[in-house]
């Protein structure tokens, strides 16, 4: 299976990002993390980057705050799938960072989650790795089933008290 890449911009970052990482633990995707900051190691961001595809990744999560350009810097030297997560940590609430992170110019998508949308970004990347998985599209389809059920349960319940 191909790995996944969770990078974040700080390890103030790590609490908002756990969730990702808590979802590719339970699905036994496997996956490095990484610090590493567009703005404070550009060459390393870069370096990772241009090199993912060759060292077995099929796709990057990239989670950062404030002028967020670190899912724009490792799209542009990756033709990997990039998720971006705008991470609230800033005066702005992280408005700044989903901006940052969702306006790219065409031919460099960054796949955006919502504001410290981490699980969702887990979840997007099992999507994209279970394309070639079998066993894994599985996991997602019984994941798919217990939400339906969880939501069923408790419409049954609201029928109960009304
Ligand atoms: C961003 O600035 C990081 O992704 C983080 O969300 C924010 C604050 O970083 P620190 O100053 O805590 O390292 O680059």
């Amino acid at each position: 299976m191909k790995k996944t890449a969770v990078i974040m911009g700080s390890i103030s970052d790590l609490n908002a990002v756990q969730p990702a990482v808590d979802l590719l633990k339970e699905l036994s995707i496997p996956f490095e993390a990484h610090v590493y900051s567009a703005h404070r190691t550009p060459q390393e961001t870069s370096s990772f980057a241009a090199t993912a595809k060759d060292n077995g990744f099929g796709v990057i999560i990239a989670a950062a705050g404030k002028a967020a350009h670190l899912a724009g810097a490792i799209a542009a030297a990756t033709t990997l799938p990039v998720i971006g997560i705008p991470i609230k940590s800033s005066t702005l609430d992280g408005l700044d960072a989903l901006l940052s992170t969702v306006q790219m110019p065409q031919g460099l998508p960054v796949a955006t989650v919502a504001i410290d949308g981490s699980y969702n970004a887990a979840m997007l990347a099992a999507q994209i790795i279970a394309v070639e998985d079998v066993e894994l599209a599985g996991k997602l389809a019984a994941l798919r089933r217990s939400m339906s059920e969880n939501v069923l349960k408790k419409d049954a319940e609201l029928q109960e008290r009304l």
